[in-house]
């Protein structure tokens, strides 16, 4: 028995797709437990490119069971859009799943996530506008509809009657927005309840009935450790807990069942929206990075900011999320560089912070205290072994173990599902 976390250790779109993509082959269920159709996960299986949003990455191969479990939030159109997309391109849903406790993204959620974002102006979060953030509000407030609720019809009208009470009157009165009317809403969601209906089960049991049955179950973390509610940089984070204490919550699964946390993570860091990034690089490096790495986002095309590796935020993720060891993915974009920066800690004023603060909110900057390593000018995509590695790209990896305090047990060098080293 070997049940695995597979978790964002940065800002999220840290490989955790491609990563789940090449372990899934070992496992017999791959679950994901927060976030929605925010996340962007891309996995490339020989010529063919997969960008899933909501499904977990174990649906490309037919023998293992798909789950989504009920931290997820499902905008109905968005789950369907990716079905049909998933099965025009040969891929079986016989083996998906949807908890029937996971929450529903209504049109309202999304229109208040724009609304919101715009009134903020220059504080805005920089949403991926999918509705995450009020959908999440009113699972907290008790009103939110389940997909269990989209089922009985009656159920369904009478709860969204009484979400609309409340939604009508705050789109009117505080965003000067028209209403939304319950007629209107069931007549666009029914054929996406039709779709949905057959996968919709008790995930928690069937993945705890798997679990007594020696089954390997493998869990798909959603953005990453400093997109955390808890344990991000607030406010600028998302509103689901996608660190390894989301997965007991958000599948129903208990603690003592999880055996491994790998922490994936960039060689470099990057973010996308708005927020604090002590070693953002707004330069020609920074484009480097960008051009190189294709970093934009997979669910909204943006531009993704880039910046050097940060281990106080590497430390952290460690520790909130016990991990247990590391996947190094994009060590092939830093090729070409003379020289690779590393930020081992903080200067803040006349201070120096080596453990990543957990409020930054601060009129003094955090400043990055760079070690510097020398690069290497060798393609590094096509090797397999590590001891094949170019020497300065060994001591790089060797030297973030030894300031993480954990291995990195794989280190990928490409996109594709070969394209790693596995120790
Ligand atoms: P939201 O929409 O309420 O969750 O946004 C809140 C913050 O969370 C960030 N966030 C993400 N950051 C990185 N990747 C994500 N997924 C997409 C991708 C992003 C995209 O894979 O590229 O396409 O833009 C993701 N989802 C949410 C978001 O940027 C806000 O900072
Ligand atoms: P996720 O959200 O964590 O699953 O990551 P995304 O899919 O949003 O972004 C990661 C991007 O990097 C995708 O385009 C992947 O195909 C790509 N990728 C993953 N691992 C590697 C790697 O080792 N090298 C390179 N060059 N690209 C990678
Ligand atoms: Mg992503």
């Amino acid at each position: 028995m070997s049940n695995k976390i597979v978790v964002g250790a940065q800002w999220g779109d840290e490989g955790k797709g491609k990563i789940t993509d090449m372990l899934a082959k070992t496992a017999d269920l791959v679950v994901r437990y927060g976030g929605g159709n925010n996340a962007g996960h891309t996995v490339i299986v020989g010529e063919n490119k997969f960008e899933l949003h909501l499904i977990p990455s174990g649906i490309l191969y037919e023998d293992k069971k798909s789950v989504l479990g009920g931290g997820v939030v499902i905008d109905p159109e968005a789950m369907v859009e990716e079905m049909d997309g998933l099965e025009e391109r040969g891929i079986s849903l016989a083996n998906l799943y949807i908890s029937e406790t996971a929450h529903v993204i209504m049109p309202y959620h999304r229109r208040l996530d724009a609304l919101e974002e715009k009134r903020k102006g220059d504080s805005k979060i920089g949403t991926t506008g999918k509705g995450i953030g009020p959908c999440y509000t009113d699972k907290t407030a008790r009103r939110g509809i389940r997909i269990a609720d989209l089922l009985d019809e009656g159920r369904f009208r009478a709860k969204l009657e009484k979400a609309l009470d409340y939604h009508n009157e705050l789109l009117e009165k505080v965003y000067d927005s028209k209403k939304l009317t319950v007629e209107e809403i069931i007549k666009n969601y029914q054929p996406y309840i039709e779709k949905l209906r057959p996968y919709v089960t008790n995930t928690s049991l069937l993945l705890n009935e798997a679990h007594k049955n020696n089954k390997k179950i493998f869990f798909e973390g959603a953005q990453g450790t400093l997109l955390d509610i808890d344990y991000g940089t607030y406010p600028f984070v998302t509103s689901s807990n996608p660190t390894a204490g989301g997965v007991c919550t958000g599948s129903g699964m208990g603690p003592t069942t999880i055996d491994d946390v790998i922490g994936v993570t960039k060689a470099y860091l990057t973010r996308v929206g708005a927020g604090p990034f002590p070693t953002e690089l707004d330069n020609e490096w920074g484009k480097f990075l960008r051009d190189k790495g294709h970093e934009y986002g997979v669910t909204t095309g943006r531009p993704r900011r880039c910046g050097w590796l940060d281990i106080p935020i590497l430390k952290h993720a460690v520790r909130v999320n016990g991990l247990t060891e590391i996947a190094l993915t994009k060590i092939d974009v830093l090729t070409g560089l003379d020289e690779i920066k590393v930020c081992t800690a903080y200067k803040h004023g006349e201070e120096v912070v080596e453990e990543f603060p957990p409020y930054l909110e601060s009129e003094i900057p955090y400043e990055p205290i760079y070690e510097k390593w020398p690069g290497w000018e060798e393609d590094i995509t096509n090797i397999r072994d590590y001891d094949q590695l170019p020497e300065n790209a060994k001591k790089y990896i060797k030297r973030i173990e030894e300031l993480i305090g954990i291995p990195a047990k794989i280190i990928s060098v490409g996109p594709g599902r070969k394209q790693a080293i596995i120790r």
